[in-house]
Order: structure tokens, then C-alpha cells, then sequence
């Protein structure tokens, strides 16, 4: 029996959002599930590069992928994917090698010095680097899930799905289109969707675009539309950030039986709490799972207690023989640990 724990989005270093992994509780609850696991997946979004303090971000992450590593110890497996905040790492390298890339193409792990320092730091765990996804066995893939924002037009800085009644299986895409996208040609006959009632929130326009962009932007997390802001979100994510996953599976050939991702910091599907129908592909065939994030976002969560698809801690985990399944590992840790 192997077990496959996948987390995303730690965001390490961000002087913008809480990392709970710099606190002690909440590192050492990973930690605790990171020794039962056989292989560990850090699904993007790991160190926090887009804010332009990478030295200090690298140094806030040492302690922790050191302490993480050594859990697993020697022999042990890490694979990370890169994200969007965490591209920097294999940027350069991208760019030189300046071809097509395989859904799970293998990184060199000195393809950057601060990959590098990653991966000594996570001795004696042995690193490997896959982007921009990795199967995990035949059945599962799992990507850090950047590309979807390919399929969302930025309004407002809001994210809705464009072109809605694209032909599934109309058109490809492959990896090196989504990271060149001027040279994607997703949606000819591009359509404005009517304005859906979240957009008229005042404060909520940017909300999605906020868990996602370089810099969380304050004025963008107005507290007093806290209530409704984790509501909306998931809405926005039913309707658009589901189907742009989706889609993006879609497109690059790809048929799955499961797809986990990260990046819009939504774990789920959470039993009691989803309509599991709306996280598959509109053929019912591929299973979606978001692997949520471990940062602390109180305008999210609401003093709501977990479990809750904005409570950080997130995790997905893959056991053979049974389907990938979402989970919080720190449903049970009151919120001022991480304030
Ligand atoms: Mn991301």
C-alpha cells in the first residue's frame, strides 16, 4: 500500500499572507502526516517569489523544507511542481530550453541555484521537479493549475469563464502554448457572459484575482463583505474555476480519472459540503480535487470553524486502490495559533 500526500500553495515568505507553517503547531501536524506518507507532492505556489524578496523567502522556507525533509528521510520521495509564485525557480531554465514540454516533463533539480538549495534542504529526501504537472499513477494527474486562468477573462480583475460554449474537444492546447499564451487561440469567437450577480458585490470584483495575483492586495479583502466573500468565492468557483480546470485537461489531450489542483486555494470536494457532479468535467469523466492552501486568511474563513474550504491546511491524499480524497490536517487548531 503506497500513500501520496499532495499539498499547495504554503506560499512561504509572504509578507502578504499568513504562512502557518511558520508556526510551530501547525508544522509539526504536517509533519507528523508527512512520516506516514511514502512520497510527498508540493503542488506549487511553495515559496512565495512574486513579491520581490526572494533571498528572504528562500530563508523563511530552509527551516521548514529542512525539518520537513528529514521527516521523510533518506530514500524518501518530494516532487515538487512549480506554480505561479514559485516559477522562478525553473524560469531560466524554460526559457533556455525553449521547446515543447511533456505534461510531466522531468526538471533538472540544478535547473536554478535556489532549486537547488531546495533540494538540499530537503536531504536526505531525494527531490524531484515535474512541470507543469506529474502523474501520479496512471489514473491521477496533478498540476499546480496556474493554466486555468488562461480561461478566465480578467474583468475587473474578477476571473470568468470565457467562451462557455467552446466544443469540448474542439481544440489543443499543449503546455508550451499555455506558457506563451499570445500564441493560444483558446476562444475565436469570444463572448461576453452576462454579468453574474457576484461581480455586483462591491469589494468582491477582485476577490478570486486576489487569492491568486503576486502581491495580496488589501483594499481588495474588505472586511465587511467578509461574510459573503467565501460564499461568492464558491460560487465563482462552481461556475468557472471547476470548468477552466476542466478545460484545461481537456485541451491538452489529457484523460485522467482524477485531476488535483491547487491554486485558487479552495479545498474540496468536502463531503456534506459539494456537489460532487460539479467537481468532474462536464462528461462526468475526470474527477477534480483542490488540494486548498496553508495560509491563513481570516477575511475568508469568517470565524467560521473548519472543517471549511478556506481553513488552511489542506491536503489531498492518494492511497492505492481507493480514489484521491481532500482533507484539512488542522481542522482542529484554533485560530489565534495563527495570528
Ligand atoms: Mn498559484
Amino acid at each position: 500500500m503506497s500513500r501520496t500526500l499532495i499539498i499547495s500553495d504554503l506560499h512561504i515568505g509572504s509578507a502578504s499572507r499568513t504562512c502557518v507553517l511558520e508556526h510551530e503547531q501547525p508544522l509539526e501536524r504536517l509533519l507528523d502526516e508527512v512520516q506516514q506518507a511514502d512520497r510527498l507532492v508540493l503542488l506549487g505556489d511553495v515559496v512565495e517569489l512574486m513579491e520581490g524578496r526572494a533571498r528572504d523567502a528562500l530563508a523563511s522556507a530552509a527551516p521548514i523544507l529542512a525539518a520537513i525533509g528529514s521527516r521523510i528521510g533518506a530514500g524518501g520521495e518530494v516532487i515538487l511542481v512549480p506554480g505561479n509564485h514559485d516559477r522562478p525557480l525553473i524560469r531560466g531554465w524554460l526559457r533556455r530550453r525553449g521547446r515543447e514540454l511533456e505534461v510531466d516533463e522531468l526538471v533538472p533539480v540544478d535547473a536554478s541555484a535556489a532549486l537547488s538549495s531546495l533540494a538540499r534542504w530537503l536531504a536526505p529526501a531525494v527531490l524531484e521537479v515535474r512541470y507543469p504537472g506529474v502523474w501520479l499513477d496512471g489514473s491521477a494527474w496533478a498540476t499546480h493549475g496556474h493554466y486555468l486562468d488562461r480561461h478566465l477573462i480578467p474583468v475587473s480583475a474578477w476571473g470568468r469563464l470565457r467562451d462557455r460554449r467552446g466544443r469540448a474537444g474542439a481544440a489543443t492546447a499543449s503546455p508550451w502554448q499555455y506558457e506563451h499564451p499570445r500564441r493560444v487561440q483558446l476562444s475565436p469567437a469570444l463572448r461576453w457572459l452576462p454579468e453574474p450577480v457576484a461581480a455586483r458585490v462591491n469589494g468582491f470584483a477582485a476577490l478570486l484575482r486576489a487569492t491568486t495575483m503576486p502581491v495580496l492586495k488589501e483594499e481588495l479583502l474588505d472586511p465587511r463583505i467578509a461574510p459573503l466573500t467565501a460564499r461568492l468565492l464558491s460560487l465563482q468557483m462552481r461556475r468557472h474555476a471547476l470548468p477552466a480546470m476542466a478545460r484545461v485537461v481537456d485541451r491538452l489531450g489529457l484523460e485522467p480519472e482524477s485531476v488535483v489542483f491547487g491554486h485558487v486555494h479552495r479545498l474540496g470536494p468536502l463531503a456534506g459540503r459539494d456537489d460532487l457532479t460539479e467537481w468532474r468535467d462536464p462528461q462526468q469523466r475526470t474527477a477534480l480535487l483542490n488540494s486548498g492552501s496553508w495560509v491563513y486568511e481570516p477575511r475568508l474563513t469568517n470565524r467560521a470553524r473548519p472543517p471549511h474550504p478556506y481553513w488552511p491546511g489542506g491536503a489531498v491524499i492518494v492511497e492505492d486502490g481507493s480514489p484521491p480524497r481532500a482533507l484539512g490536517l488542522l481542522d482542529d487548531i484554533e485560530d489565534y495559533f495563527f495570528s
